[in-house]
């Protein structure tokens, strides 16, 4: 069963988020993660793969000032430095997936929180060897919308906030959090209510890679915890006197973003995608991967 949906950006008057023009999408039948990829599920493909992620290769990463203690902030000060127009991205010798913000961070108690730190090639080859692939953007953004067949520039009724559904910024970026939604850094996959269609944390808490694009430019969905809800991000762009960031993006089904493939950060993610399967059995990867969760879309 194929369906039809009109995607794309925000309506009139909204913030740019990067989405892109309202179109009618068709997508056939597919299936996806109910949430991101955790560490723990990461942890595992790592172990019986013996993959080495990018950043691990690279031998440092992008992380967020906030997030980050003093002694980390002056090491990458005299290091590798920030990056230029978003300051508040330092660049963190020995940021990984393992340790998201450098040698002094862990994974410990964040188990069930999104793998971060991944690049698009970390992505890809995870969902490979779970036997599955990343979905494409069309794919991502009707499990987004929650089954909405119009285009929307909220993820519901306009009075919904943000924070209810998902994982954003309130304050002044990036600066103050008032930590409204509970999280200041990456939530647990399924620490906000699932959609209409039974899927976690589409809409903030980590960007998502999606298929598609080559390695110049691949795509990233949804924004992150360092993004707004959209009408907090209207407000930031000038009524309140506070000058929106240009790196910030409005949370809706539409947000986009486009990078290198080797591009990682505390704030990026992923989940799988596969289509159906042509005729009876699956392996012993798609079958832990349902016993782990996945929606028939
Ligand atoms: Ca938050
Ligand atoms: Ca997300």
């Amino acid at each position: 069963m194929g369906t039809e949906y009109t995607g794309g950006g925000e309506g009139a008057g909204a913030p740019p988020d990067g989405g892109l023009p309202h179109t009618q999408v068709a997508v056939g039948q597919f299936n996806i993660d109910e949430h991101c990829v955790t560490n723990e599920q990461f942890a595992i493909f790592v172990k019986d793969s013996g993959y080495v992620t990018e950043a691990e290769k690279f031998g440092w990463s992008f992380a967020l000032e906030y997030m980050l203690d003093a002694e980390t902030i002056k090491e990458a000060d005299e290091g590798i430095g920030r990056v230029k127009g978003s300051e508040h991205w330092v660049g963190v010798e020995g940021a990984n997936w393992r340790q998201p913000e450098g040698p002094r961070s862990s994974l410990k108690s964040r188990g069930n929180v999104p793998v971060a730190q991944v690049s698009w090639v970390d992505a890809d080859a995870y969902c490979s060897w779970a036997g599955r692939r990343l979905p494409t953007e069309a794919e991502w953004e009707y499990a987004a919308r929650g089954g909405q067949t119009l285009a929307s520039e909220h993820v519901g009724d306009k009075s919904t906030k943000m924070w209810l559904v998902g994982n954003s910024w309130q304050g002044h970026f990036p600066n103050t959090n008032s930590v409204e939604d509970g999280y200041a850094g990456l939530a647990p996959a399924t620490a906000f209510a699932p959609n209409a269609l039974e899927v976690y944390d589409m809409l903030g808490n980590a960007w998502e890679w999606v298929a598609g694009g080559d390695p110049t430019r691949r795509t990233l969905r949804g924004g992150s915890f360092v993004d707004f809800d959209p009408v907090a991000a209207e407000k930031n762009n000038g009524s309140s006197g506070i000058p929106r960031q240009p790196a910030n993006h409005a949370i809706t089904p539409g947000t986009r973003m486009e990078t290198t493939q080797d591009s990682g950060s505390a704030n990026t993610s992923f989940r799988c995608a596969q289509s159906p399967l042509k005729s009876g059995g699956t392996s012993r990867k798609e079958a832990s991967r349902e016993s782990s969760g996945d929606q028939e879309l």
